[in-house]
C-alpha cells in the first residue's frame, strides 16, 4: 500500500503562524504528514524548489450568480466564478444565497445549491442575506439552518428591497444572539443615500463619479457607528464588511479598543482604486462602481494600516461581476444609464492574492504569514471552517497553492477564466502568482494549466463561528 498519493517536494510552507522548508505528504483528500524527506516510489511527486507552498486561499465575500435585479444578470455562473477563484489560487469560496421578499430562508438556500450543483470547481458554502426578517425566518427559519451548518448571516443598511431598518436589525442581531448566528453587515446609511442621489439627480449629476459623490465617508461612517452600536446594545458580535476607508476604519478600531467583538474586511478596491477611476472616459467610470465606492489616497492608507494593525482580519474580494457590454450588466440603460441605476460590484475573485501578495508582502506592507492568515485563515476561522480549510496541517483537507514569489504578470482581463468582459486592475503588473493548485488532494492547476474539473467542488456545511455568541 502507498503512504503517500501526492508529495509536495522542497518548498517553502507557509502557514498564518510558520514559515518552514519541509515537504507535504497527501493521501486521499487529506494532508498526512509534513515532513524532511518524505519518500514514497509509488506517489505522484510536485516539484516546489524554489516555491512557496500556502493553503488554498479562502474568500469568505463573493458574489456569483446572483440575483441582481429585472434584466440583470451577474456574469459569472459557478462554473466560470469558482474557475477563476481557482486559478486565482483559491480552493474555498463563500458565496451569498440572497432571500428574496416574500421568501423563505430555507428556499433561498435552496436555489443557490441548483445554481451551484455539478458547476463548482472548488469547495463553497453559502452565507444567507436577509432581506425579510419575519418572525418565522429569525424565530424559526434562522435557528434550524444554523444548525444544518449556515452559519453566517448578511444584512443590508441599504438598497431598496433589501436594507433593513434598526429595528429589524435588533431582532436579528437578538436572535443571532440566542442561536449563534455570525452576522455581516453591509453599512451605509439609506437615508442620507437617498437623500444624496436625489440630490445630485436633482442637479443633473447623473455621472458614474455620481456614485461616489452620493456615497461620502460619512454614510458609511454613520452607518458603521449606528451597527456597531447596535451589537454592543444587543451584546453580540458583528462583522463588517467591505470597509473602503479612514473613517469607519477608525469607527471599527475604536470599537475594537473599546473591547467589543467587532471585525471587519476590506477588499482589493480600496487598496488600488479611488473615486477618480469613476471619472474615466465616458462611461467606463462605471466600471469601478461598487458599494461602497473607492475613496482616495488617505483612505487606501488607512485600509493598509487596518491589515497591518490587524482591525481588518479578513481580506475578500467582494467579487461582483457585471458585463459592461449589453444592456443584462453594468448599463441597464446604455450610455444613458444613471450612476444610481448602475449594477453594484467589480469582478476581483482572481487577482485577490497576487494584489494582497504583489501590493503587500513584495512591497513590505506584510509577511508572508500575514498574507496566509488574510487570505485564508483567518476566513477559514471565522467562518467555521476551520482546521479543515485555511491551513496546512496534519488532518487538514490538501487544499494547496504552490506560489512563484518571482513570477511577473501583467494583469489583463484575458488571462483571466471569469466570464466578465473586464477587469478594473487592466495593465496592472504584479509579482508573485499561483502556479500550481490541489483541492482536496486533486491537482487541479498545474504549472498554470487547468487540470480539474467543474463539479469537483463540494458544498460545505459549517461549524459556528468561533465568534458567534454562545446564547
Ligand atoms: N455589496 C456587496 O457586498 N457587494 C457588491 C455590492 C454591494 O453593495
Ligand atoms: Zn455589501
Ligand atoms: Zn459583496
Amino acid at each position: 500500500m502507498t503512504q503517500f498519493d501526492t508529495i509536495i517536494r522542497g518548498g517553502t510552507v507557509v502557514t498564518a503562524s510558520d514559515t518552514i522548508l519541509c515537504d507535504v505528504g497527501i493521501k486521499g483528500e487529506k494532508i498526512i504528514a509534513l515532513g524532511e524527506n518524505l519518500t514514497d516510489d509509488n506517489a505522484n511527486i510536485i516539484n516546489a524548489e524554489g516555491l512557496l507552498v500556502m493553503p488554498g486561499g479562502v474568500d469568505s465575500h463573493v458574489h456569483i450568480d446572483q440575483a441582481s435585479g429585472p434584466g440583470v444578470v451577474m456574469a459569472d455562473d459557478f462554473d466560470t466564478g469558482t474557475l477563476s477563484a481557482m486559478c486565482g489560487g483559491n480552493t474555498t469560496v463563500i458565496p451569498f444565497a440572497l432571500q428574496e421578499k416574500g421568501q423563505t430562508l430555507r428556499h433561498a438556500v435552496e436555489d443557490y445549491h441548483k445554481k451551484a450543483e455539478g458547476k463548482s470547481w472548488i469547495d463553497h458554502s453559502f452565507h444567507i442575506i436577509i432581506s425579510d426578517p419575519t418572525p418565522s425566518a429569525l424565530g424559526q427559519e434562522l435557528p434550524a439552518l444554523v444548525e444544518d451548518g449556515y452559519t453566517s448571516f448578511k444584512v443590508y443598511m441599504t438598497y431598496e428591497g433589501l436594507h433593513l431598518n434598526d429595528r429589524e436589525i435588533i431582532d436579528l442581531l437578538e436572535s443571532s444572539k440566542r442561536h449563534g448566528a455570525f452576522i455581516m453587515v453591509h453599512a451605509e446609511g439609506y437615508d442620507t443615500l437617498r437623500y444624496m442621489i436625489e440630490k445630485l439627480e436633482g442637479e443633473g449629476r447623473t455621472e458614474p463619479v455620481g456614485h461616489a459623490l452620493s456615497r461620502p465617508q460619512v454614510v458609511e461612517r454613520e452607518a458603521t457607528h449606528r451597527a456597531i452600536s447596535l451589537a454592543e446594545f444587543i451584546d453580540v458580535p458583528m462583522l463588517l464588511v467591505h470597509v473602503s476607508g479612514r473613517e469607519p476604519m477608525e469607527q471599527i478600531r475604536w470599537a475594537q479598543q473599546r473591547g467589543l467583538k467587532i471585525f471587519a474586511e476590506t477588499c482589493p478596491q480600496y487598496l488600488l482604486l479611488t473615486k477618480d477611476d469613476l471619472m474615466k472616459d465616458g462611461m467606463d467610470g462605471a466600471k469601478y462602481i461598487c458599494s461602497p465606492p473607492p475613496r482616495d489616497p488617505d483612505s487606501q492608507e488607512a485600509c493598509w494600516e487596518g491589515l497591518q494593525q490587524g482591525v481588518f482580519k479578513i481580506f475578500s474580494s467582494d467579487h461582483c461581476p457585471f458585463l459592461m457590454e449589453g444592456t443584462s450588466g453594468k448599463l441597464r440603460e446604455g450610455n444613458k444609464t444613471k450612476f444610481s441605476r448602475v449594477a453594484n460590484g467589480v469582478p476581483g475573485i482572481e487577482t485577490r492574492l497576487p494584489i494582497l501578495f504583489s501590493e503587500g508582502v513584495k512591497k513590505g506592507r506584510i509577511d508572508l504569514n500575514e498574507f496566509v492568515a488574510l487570505g485564508a485563515t483567518n476566513h477559514a476561522k471565522m467562518y467555521g471552517l476551520y482546521p479543515e480549510k485555511g491551513t496546512i496541517a496534519v488532518g487538514s483537507d490538501a487544499d494547496i497553492a504552490i506560489w512563484d514569489a518571482d513570477k511577473k504578470v501583467t494583469v489583463t482581463q484575458d488571462i483571466l477564466h471569469s466570464s466578465c468582459d473586464y477587469t478594473p486592475y487592466e495593465g496592472l503588473e504584479v509579482t508573485g502568482w499561483p502556479v500550481t493548485v490541489l483541492s482536496r488532494g486533486k491537482v487541479v492547476m498545474e504549472n498554470g494549466e487547468v487540470t480539474g474539473k467543474s463539479g469537483h467542488g463540494r458544498y460545505l456545511k459549517r461549524k459556528k463561528s468561533p465568534h458567534a455568541a454562545t446564547g
